[in-house]
């Protein structure tokens, strides 16, 4: 079959990110004989115009699009994407099979195939249902049987299987050194699932809770292939967490130092996980800026967000970073169960003590269903079972929904390491895009300690 593969993702903030997601189901689909083409509608004029392009010199059987965001999970400056996705879907229906998947589609599948009208729908991984799905589709046979595909005016599938021998995206079919260009990095997976249970995340829920690992050998076959044939520098791992296993990460990394590959590389990063040891191996590995997923800076908080660390913990991460002299960035939710006012403030006395390159923080958590936070807000009225979430519903604590952004706005205005792009707080859009024509490497939080903002001392605190 002549197979056209749709990155619909037109998100380029923070930054423009390579469809991984798409890049890994080329090798099975041209394995089992599939002629593919790629239209990538990330830096597309007018989509409409490159896909009319693309159907008139391909000519697909089939359309397979991937939908990475559903909207940009941001509060108050929210943002959906489905309006765009639905575009593309009604200019295909009808003309040949229309298949989705990808993380925004799996994390409300019959939503999203309601909402779009697509003809089918597949929950999580593609590399091992699309050629069963596509061989049913050439065949002429109605596809059964196969795991995590839902069809349209169908509401029942069958649960997915996890892959269990992850394999190696194939980039060639697509535009890398434009994103590596202009969203400062290429990105590489090299493991799949969380074991942990933090009550809003939906990670687990796409990729499972135990994580399943790649071989290092193949890894750094990937990383070599990025350097030597696409000239890539820098690489962020998209990975839930980087350092979990921390034995595999401390492997890989030595591996990494071993190999001189000339890259540097970024990552999220569990602060519980990290010891020097561990720290100083991804130093030597090229690590050039660690991206803490804390949330919270106030016991209460840590506790009620289920996170799996302590306050003590993320001085102690912190501390080491400071040590080694790598640049850090805390990730920080507002507005979860239980905060208050007093909760706040813990966080940004923290965050004033540890002192990072730089704070990023939400304020307002993206409500999903089959998390605990989504039970929570049915027990606070926040939300009824009927409420729908594809336009996104966020959870703030009943008790300072009223003035969490005013609070959140005051502390961190006075915060020069502070960024909160919900509220536009020393970032937007324009200023993104703006930093971007030089052409950085890695993420652009590092600009806060160049241009003298982290490190000063807080005007209050
Ligand atoms: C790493 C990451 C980031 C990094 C990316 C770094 C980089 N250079 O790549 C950073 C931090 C920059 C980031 C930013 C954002 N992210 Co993000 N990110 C992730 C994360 C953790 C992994 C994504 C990834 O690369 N996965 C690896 C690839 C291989 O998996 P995959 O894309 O899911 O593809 C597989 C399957 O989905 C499937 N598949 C994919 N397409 C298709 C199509 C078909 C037809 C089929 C059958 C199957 C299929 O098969 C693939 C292979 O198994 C996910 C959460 C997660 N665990 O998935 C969130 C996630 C995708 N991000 C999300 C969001 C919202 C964003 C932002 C909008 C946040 C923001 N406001 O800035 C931005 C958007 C950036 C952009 N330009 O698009 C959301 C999307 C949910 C939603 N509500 O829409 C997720 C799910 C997390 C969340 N918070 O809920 N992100
Ligand atoms: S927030 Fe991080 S540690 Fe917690 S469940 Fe999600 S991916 Fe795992």
């Amino acid at each position: 079959m002549n197979v056209l593969l749709v990155s619909a993702n037109r998100e380029r903030s923070p930054y423009p990110v390579f469809p991984i997601g798409l890049a890994y189901l080329v090798p099975p689909l041209e394995s089992a004989g599939h002629s593919i083409s790629v239209l990538d509608l990330c830096f597309a004029d007018d989509p409409k115009d490159a896909l009319a392009q693309a159907l008139n010199t391909f000519s697909p059987d089939a359309a397979v699009i991937s939908i990475r965001n559903i909207d940009n999970v941001t509060f108050p400056a929210s943002r959906s994407y489905l309006a765009g996705v639905r575009e593309i879907v009604d200019t295909l229906r009808g003309k040949m099979p229309v298949i989705v998947g990808g993380s925004g589609f799996s994390l409300m599948p019959l939503e999203v195939l309601a909402h779009l009208e697509a003809d089918y729908g597949i929950v999580g991984e593609g590399e091992e249902v699309l050629p069963p799905l596509l061989e049913a589709l050439a065949a002429g046979t109605a596809p059964a049987g196969i795991p995590g595909l839902l069809k349209k005016g169908e509401s029942v599938w069958l649960p997915p299987v996890p892959v269990q021998a992850i394999g190696a995206p194939d980039r060639t079919l697509f535009d890398l050194s434009r994103y590596h260009r202009e969203g400062g990095m290429a990105n590489v997976q090299t493991k799949r699932g969380c074991p942990f249970a933090c009550t809003y995340c939906i990670y687990p829920l796409l990729e499972g809770n135990i994580p399943r690992l790649r071989p290092i050998g193949e890894i750094i076959n990937e990383l070599r292939l990025l350097v030597d044939r696409f000239n890539v520098s820098y690489i962020y791992f998209v990975d839930d967490i980087f350092n979990y296993p921390p034995d595999f990460a401390l492997e890989l990394c030595r591996e990494m130092a071993r190999e001189r590959l000339p890259l540097k590389w970024s990552a999220f990063v569990n602060p519980g996980f990290v010891d020097a040891p561990l720290l100083q191996a991804m130093l030597e590995a090229g690590c050039d800026a660690v991206e803490f997923g804390t949330d919270a800076g106030s016991p209460r908080m840590l506790k009620n967000l289920g996170k799996s660390f302590t306050v003590a913990t993320i001085r102690e991460a912190s501390r080491l970073c400071r040590e080694t002299g790598v640049d850090f960035a805390h990730y920080i939710l507002f507005g979860g169960p239980g905060e208050g006012e007093g909760t706040i403030l813990e966080t940004f006395a923290l965050m004033d003590e540890v002192d990072p390159t730089a704070v990023i923080a939400m304020t307002g958590i993206r409500i999903f269903p089959g998390t605990t936070i989504y039970q929570q807000a049915l027990a606070d009225g926040i939300l009824s079972p009927e409420t729908p979430l594809l336009e996104p519903v966020f959870y703030l604590a009943p008790g300072i929904r009223d003035t969490i952004c005013d609070i959140v706005a005051r502390e961190s205005g006075q915060r020069k390491n502070w960024v909160v792009p919900g509220m536009e707080i020393n970032i937007s859009d324009t200023m993104l895009e703006a930093v971007r024509h030089f052409q950085i490497k890695g993420p652009l939080w590092k600009l806060m300690k160049r241009v003298g903002r982290s490190h000063s001392k807080p005007l209050k605190g």
